[in-house]
């Protein structure tokens, strides 16, 4: 058995974006594109940290190749274990906490998340450092730098590594343990949730639970944990066999995408709680028997009622939201006098806030929601919170958000995705509307008057790094906001989100529907970044 040196030139756009780098499969299938990739983690991690690392992906067309082209890479590098899910599944949040529990170095997750998988769909690979958090880009930006200068990669032929759960296999200096995908993450759950209630609530008929697997990774986490251990009738477990192609849906827990589960949640019939979850097991949907929850509200709940979850019995400490999430968060944490606070927009800001115990909740617009007990965020885990709050307050979702709202306002919330721009028009939207910031402020939209225009940087109160052009804001004298960024996670053109915040105080007008709601304040965001008139699109692409 050889280790080669094989030799290789840079590729080009290979700089990780918002979480990791998301390509077509096709680009990764191309000889070397993969290698290069994961040969330059290697390059990037410091001479005592490789030891051991877990590798795991949620199953899309191409996870299993290219986990044995990445075995092969390890093994050459001479890492002394690598810790792999059986069939080479992981959820996400599994992998943060696998990486955690063994002590490992790291981890490589194989996923391009909510995006379609399959022939021609998507791909993504992403490096997870030794707390289980998302890298910094002080850590991707020194693997991009390794790409750019890269000349050779190592790699062992190796028979076809079968990831049969328990296997143990020796090749050169490094072993390789096969685990369960399922097993020390359902472990994990109970030893935060209380199950023995949730599953007395459910079996008293006073709690139940329809959810959505979309045929990707949560598929066998939902079936152990809310099936077996928790008495979900398993006909309520809904797309639970992880597909390649995730049945040709695209695994994206929203309105648009998970409109089955919508719909059904929205008739007399449905059960209490509905939820659904993406491609690698981070997002969430939560739905009430009638009553959608948005993921800025859900984390505002969670905040809330978290008492009701043993995780928390000993307080919050702190909160936080990336900078597009609704500002529902900041008015419960500053009813429970917590720090909230406001980070730019990928999971991996919220790793340092999580390690210094300075948070123990965050979350994103973006269907993301998760506590200190991982470095990534948990479907799985949002789905226990709310069935924990549930089966503690015995309301109804449709109340408990009337409540909040009534009590706190209600940020009528929902985003605007404008996709398949060419890049350099996306980018225009943002510049005009900071080209107009003088006009702009003191203009009106309905009973709103905008008062500021500014573009969000962030710095890490714990290392002091900073991070620039984080998104531009539209602030309103009522503390409503527009804001705009591009997306990172795409794989071809460029997208624009808008994000509408409006605050309603009035509990008479808290009722209606958010989409509905925010039209005005929509069609005010189109014509300010000139979208109609740069792009034709008068309406945005994905409303959710
Ligand atoms: C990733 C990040 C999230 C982020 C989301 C949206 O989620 O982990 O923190 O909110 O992308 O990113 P963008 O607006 O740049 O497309 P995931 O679930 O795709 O890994």
């Amino acid at each position: 058995m050889d280790v080669q040196a094989v030799a290789t030139q840079p590729f080009s756009g290979q700089k990780p974006g918002t979480s990791g780098l998301r390509k077509k499969v096709d680009v990764f299938q191309q000889p070397h594109y993969l290698a290069n990739f994961v040969q330059a983690i290697v390059n990037a991690l410091p001479a005592g940290q490789r030891r051991r690392l877990v590798v795991g992906g949620d199953g899309r067309y191409f996870n299993d190749q290219a986990i044995q082209l990445i075995l092969e890479i390890l093994v050459a590098n001479g890492i002394a274990e690598v810790l792999v899910g059986a069939d080479g599944l992981l959820s996400t949040p599994a992998v943060s906490n696998l990486i955690r529990q063994s002590k490992a170095d790291g981890g490589i997750v194989l996923s391009a998340s909510h995006n379609p998988g399959g022939p021609g769909k998507d791909f993504g690979i992403k490096f997870n450092n030794a707390s289980g958090s998302p890298a910094p880009e002080s850590v991707t930006d020194a693997i991009y730098h390794q790409t750019q200068s890269i000349t050779e990669y190592r790699r062992v032929e190796l028979p076809a590594v079968k990831l049969a759960v328990g296997s143990q296999y020796r090749f050169l200096e490094t072993t390789i343990k096969v685990v369960d995908s399922v097993a020390d993450y359902a472990a994990l759950m109970q030893q935060l949730f209380d199950f023995d209630r949730i599953k007395s609530a459910i079996a008293g008929g006073s709690l139940d639970l329809c959810f959505d697997a979309m045929h990707a990774v949560t598929g066998p986490y939902a079936r152990r944990i809310f099936g077996d251990l928790l008495g979900v009738d398993p006909v309520q477990l809904r797309n639970c066999t992880a597909l390649a192609d995730f049945g040709g849906g695209h695994p994206d827990p929203n309105r648009v995408y998970a409109r089955d589960l919508y719909e059904f949640m929205m008739t007399e019939q449905a059960p209490p709680l509905g939820a659904a979850s993406d491609g690698d097991g981070d997002r969430n949907m939560i739905v009430g028997r009638g009553a959608f929850v948005s993921p800025s509200d859900s984390l505002a709940l969670i905040a809330q009622h978290h008492t009701s979850i043993p995780q928390f019995a000993a307080g919050l400490k702190g909160v936080a939201r990336s900078m597009p999430t609704s500002t529902a968060l900041d008015r419960v944490a500053q009813s429970l006098n917590l720090p909230c606070y406001e980070t730019p927009t990928g999971w991996k800001f919220f790793g340092n806030l999580l390690d210094d115990g300075l948070v123990r909740l965050c979350g994103e617009e973006s269907f993301g929601t998760s506590g200190d007990h991982v470095r990534e965020k948990d479907g799985v885990w949002t789905v226990l919170c709310w069935l924990s709050i549930l089966a503690d307050r015995r309301q109804s979702v449709a109340d408990l958000l009337r409540q909040h709202w009534t009590e706190f306002g209600r940020s009528y919330y929902c985003r605007h995705d404008y996709e398949g721009l060419p890049p350099d028009q996306a980018q225009e939207t943002l510049e005009q509307v900071l080209s107009q910031r003088d006009s702009l402020i003191g203009s009106r939209c309905g009973s709103m008057t905008v008062a500021d225009v500014n573009v969000f940087s962030y710095q890490d109160p714990v290392d002091g790094s900073v991070a620039d052009n984080q998104g531009v804001r539209v602030i309103f004298d009522d503390e409503s906001r527009v804001v705009y960024r591009l997306s990172g996670t795409g794989t071809d053109a460029a997208t624009v989100r808008v994000y509408l915040e409006q605050i309603e105080r009035e509990s008479t007008r808290q009722g209606q529907d958010a989409i509905v709601y925010n039209e005005v304040l929509g069609r005010f965001a189109n014509h300010i970044a000139a979208i109609e008139a740069r792009t034709g699109m008068a309406e945005p692409t994905v409303k959710t």
